[in-house]
């Protein structure tokens, strides 16, 4: 078409958003409608999007955040303005402490208003306040500019290390027209969003002399490995090196937990002893105490274990925040990883046959030990008797999706659940934050459209628990384990003035959540055995109906904080 012919149609800043997204191949929106947004979920549906709405803005963001995990590809939030906003903002923040690409786009108000401090309708400094707590910050003023907006939030969420981006539209950009034919021009469909970064070949002959100097060497997968989906790559560098390799919490399945090299089970043991350590985008920090301290043999928890560290990371800044990484490989897994195998010629020679047996040794006495714990069916049931049977049925459904999030509830699942499968395990990350559950498990039967297994601890569940409603309306194939002990860590606590407040930590007892599924029509059950749990279990995978199973566990058998318990400040003074 020429310049002189152009069309009188028009186009509008609703229409130019969505066209941005569609694009670019975004084509679901997890959020929450109101001013100045609720047209643009309308339309969005209309146009054939995916339009999730949730109970919270904070749940929407979850679900957004984890969508961009699992996909590679920025997992979008709208929300209003104000109160909207911030609510989404703490999945945003948590998000880019993540590094899961999303984008969070909120309506504001109006711009005169709100910098003048006038006292708008939910005024708010919003791209301001979203700055500090993202990786990127933008804001459109003019329709002809929604798509380089768009663009730059794209590349900026899941380029370079992925993170959280917040893309501001102020209400008056919603409903500017322009010419629609222009429009369409003005759009971007981004190319190579998340360019490869190839390392440095002096780089990689670095790391490769140092790991094969090594006589204890260990390989750690993280997050960030399992986010690459380099599965071959990764599971090719164990394999053909012979190092024994530890799994982070959402690396789990990256190979099979129940791989013979895998040093799960022998972890207090190989983090002390190993002397060569490959960090696959895994970070050293608090999840590894930050590479120091007893956990890898230092003398205190200031002191370093002597280790000497390979650290894949696409981020040339992670290195040395914590110790001295004698071998960084700055670029992204699927590369790095490719490279080392390719100077890893049929000539390597595997770990010393010692270090492999002692790891073996202590491994095997570890699972033999869980092996008679989880035989035991005591009454009533505890986390190890119900989670033996969330075991058996993850193991006979190696797609499913498991979002997890507790205290107790994370970590005795963490241990005793086995992943078959890359990134089938979502859970409270690096902040250790409870609420992601029902966000999580919303996107990832929406993104997957596998059965979704929830494990929560009671108080987790409760942060997103309005969500079930989510759950049943859409229909999803979630099946959600409440594990109800009455309580943060446990029910027991009592309050110490015998006053009628109960203490900080306890619930209501015998609390029925699964009456809250039945509420929107979902299936609920009431579980006190294990044999139970797992025909309820095994019934909702089959059916793939919306369920929870209300698990009642032995109010005494959590521990405070689960396994962080150290971390709780505890002052020298017993008074
Ligand atoms: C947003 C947020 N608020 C509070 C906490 C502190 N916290 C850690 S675990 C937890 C709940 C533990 O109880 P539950 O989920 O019932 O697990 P249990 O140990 O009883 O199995 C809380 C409140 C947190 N991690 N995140
Ligand atoms: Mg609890």
């Amino acid at each position: 078409m020429t310049s002189d012919a152009q069309s009188t149609e028009l186009t509008d800043g609703f229409h130019l958003v969505i066209d941005a997204l569609k694009l670019n191949g975004l084509n679901t929106i997890y959020g929450l409608p109101g001013i100045p947004i609720t047209d643009l979920t309308r339309k969005a549906q209309a146009a054939g999007m995916r339009m999730i709405s949730f109970r919270h803005e904070q749940n929407a963001g979850n679900a957004a955040a984890i969508a961009g995990f699992i996909t590679q590809k920025p997992g979008v939030c709208l929300t209003v303005s104000a109160p909207g906003f911030l609510n989404g903002l703490t999945a945003l923040a948590n998000a880019t402490t993540n590094c899961f690409p999303m984008i969070l786009i909120s309506g504001s108000s109006e711009r005169e208003i709100v910098d003048l401090q006038q006292g708008d309708y939910e005024e708010m400094d919003q791209l301001a306040i979203a700055k500090p707590l993202c990786k990127a910050a933008f804001r459109v003023l003019n329709a002809e500019d929604i798509g380089i907006g768009v663009a730059r939030a794209i590349r900026s969420a899941v380029s370079g290390r992925p993170g959280g981006v917040y893309l501001d539209l102020p209400a008056k950009l919603f409903a500017q027209t322009m010419d629609a034919e222009a429009g369409r021009n003005s759009l971007i469909k981004v190319v190579d969003a998340a360019p490869r970064q190839i390392p440095a070949g002096d780089a990689v002959e670095r790391a490769l002399a140092l790991l094969r100097s090594a006589k204890r060497p260990l390989i750690l997968l993280g997050k960030g490995a399992a986010y690459a989906q380099a599965d071959e790559a990764v599971r090719a560098l164990v394999e053909r090196t012979g190092i024994p390799y530890l799994p982070m919490s959402m690396a789990k399945g990256l190979l099979p937990d129940t791989h013979e090299q895998s040093a799960a089970a022998a972890r207090s043991y190989v983090l002390p002893e190993a002397d060569v350590v490959v960090l696959v985008g895994a970070r050293l920090n608090w999840l590894l105490s930050q590479g120091k301290g007893k956990t890898w043999g230092g003398k205190d928890h200031k002191t370093w274990g002597g280790q000497k560290f390979i650290q894949i990371d696409i981020s040339p800044t992670e290195a040395d925040s914590n110790v001295r990484i004698d071998a960084p490989l700055v670029g992204d897994i699927g590369s790095c990883v490719s490279a080392m195998l390719a100077g890893i010629g049929a000539d390597w020679v595997k770990p010393p046959a010692d270090w492999l047996a002692a790891i073996a040794e202590r491994k095997n006495k570890n699972l033999a030990k869980m092996a008679e714990t989880l035989s035991r069916d005591p009454v009533p049931m505890n986390f190890h008797s119900a989670l033996n049977v969330v075991r058996d049925i993850v193991k006979a459904n190696p797609d499913a999706m498991l979002v997890n999030e507790g205290a107790n509830a994370l970590d005795f699942t963490r241990s005793i659940v086995d992943m078959y499968k890359p990134r089938k395990r979502l859970d409270v990350g690096t902040w250790g934050i409870m609420g992601i559950g029902m966000g999580f498990a919303v996107a990832a039967a929406v993104e997957s459209g596998q059965n979704v297994i929830a494990i929560e601890g009671d108080s987790a569940f409760g942060f997103s628990g309005m969500e079930v409603e989510t759950i049943c309306r859409y229909d999803l194939p979630v099946c959600v384990v409440v594990m109800n002990n009455n309580g943060v860590y446990k029910g027991t606590d009592v309050n110490p003035t015998g006053g009628p407040d109960v203490a900080p930590t306890v619930f209501v007892k015998g609390a029925r959540y699964d009456k809250i599924m039945e509420a929107f029509g979902g299936v609920g059950v009431n579980a006190t055995t294990p044999v139970e749990l797992r025909k309820a279990m095994e019934e909702a995978i089959s059916s793939r109906r919306p369920t929870l199973i209300n698990a009642v566990i032995d109010e005494t058998a959590g521990t405070e904080s689960g396994r962080i318990t150290s971390l709780n400040p505890q002052s020298a003074n017993k008074k």
